[in-house]
């Protein structure tokens, strides 16, 4: 009997053990598969030219240096920094998530960091997920030589097998939280709160990543990741992450959607290799960004740069106004 044709990367799919049993895949390849859909992750080596990323570190470092903000990120270098697009291009991340979804990938967002991010655990489905589901991971490279004091990544083995929770299943109305101040704190009070609750009543079992300079590790979207505390005050974690969507998907950011009363924040994206815009498409349909809430977003961003000019309660009438 062959298998129904299905809609998911196959990584995710009930028919994954039957049709990697049934490929023609070498061995090595099969292992490799294996591993990324059994624990969510994979551990691999691009092999980078170390000069490359010395070059990258020393490049940014006049940017780092002048940061002022307590997050050091550095996103989308690749806008002014070829070296850093052509590693979130290279050819043997795209073989490898060529095998792992079989779908064409494309890179869409690079984050540089200098230090450990210290972030809280998440998943990154909360902030990039695709229709159908699950067409989104992240590639994480080390610049530098990765131990338990630098401030290391971790994650959560086998979590990406989790449902997605997604904010209304926080009792968060998504959609009341475009503005940027107001998202993040209804992400970091009750998104972050409630997926530690999680790990802690599942009881689920940590895992820190210590790997060495040029080294790299591919996460699937559903993989709870953060990163652990920096131990030893001062020290460096270079670090480039690049994100990855595959084709003919819808790209949305959960994080602000109702997708039941169709606000859906989709995103605007480019593909970092090839310059090209990416359209979002349903069934080989293009689907047109300007929905409800793609209007209401730019008309609440109006809003907040004549705000200061209004007393507050009729700012915050408008507001609602649009928001309705
Ligand atoms: O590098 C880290 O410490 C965390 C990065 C991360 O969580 C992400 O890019 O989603």
């Amino acid at each position: 009997m062959s298998l129904p044709e299905y809609n998911l990367p196959w990584i995710d799919s009930p028919f994954f053990n039957a049709e990697l049993r049934d490929s023609k895949l070498s061995e090595e390849d099969k292992a490799f598969v294996k591993h990324f859909a059994d624990e969510g992750y994979v551990i691999f080596d691009p092999k980078i030219e170390e000069s490359e990323i010395d070059l990258i570190v020393a490049e940014l470092m006049p940017k780092f240096n002048k940061l002022e903000t307590e997050d050091k990120r550095i996103q989308d270098a690749w806008t002014f920094n070829e070296r850093v697009r052509k590693i979130a291009s290279l050819n043997i991340v795209y073989e490898k998530l060529r095998l792992l979804y079989k779908r064409e990938p494309f890179p869409f967002q690079t984050l540089n960091f200098p230090v450990g991010t210290q972030q809280n655990t998440h998943s990154d489905m909360i902030h990039f997920n695709s229709i159908p589901q699950r067409f989104m991971c992240g590639v994480w490279i080390a610049f530098e030589d990765i131990t338990n004091d630098n401030g290391p990544l971790h994650y959560y083995p086998k979590s990406h097998k989790l449902p997605f929770y997604d904010m209304i299943d926080m009792g968060v109305k998504a959609s009341d939280n475009i503005e940027k101040k107001k998202a993040m704190m209804v992400y970091f009070e009750n998104y972050e709160l409630f997926i530690q609750e999680i790990i802690n009543a599942l009881g689920l079992k940590k895992e820190v990543l210590n790997i060495k300079k040029g080294q790299a590790l591919i996460w699937s979207s559903n993989l709870l990741h953060g990163g652990e505390h920096i131990l030893r005050p001062g020290a460096s974690r270079h670090s480039q992450v690049t994100h990855y969507y595959f084709n003919d998907c819808m790209y949305y950011s959960p994080k602000y959607s109702d997708v039941a009363i169709n606000k859906i924040y989709l995103t605007d994206l480019v593909n970092i290799k090839t310059g090209e815009k990416i359209v979002n498409k349903y069934f080989d349909e293009v689907v047109n960004r300007s929905t409800k809430l793609q209007f209401q977003m730019q008309a609440v961003k109006m809003l907040s740069k004549i705000a200061p000019l209004f007393p507050r309660p009729i700012v915050d009438m408008v507001r609602s106004a649009i928001m309705r």
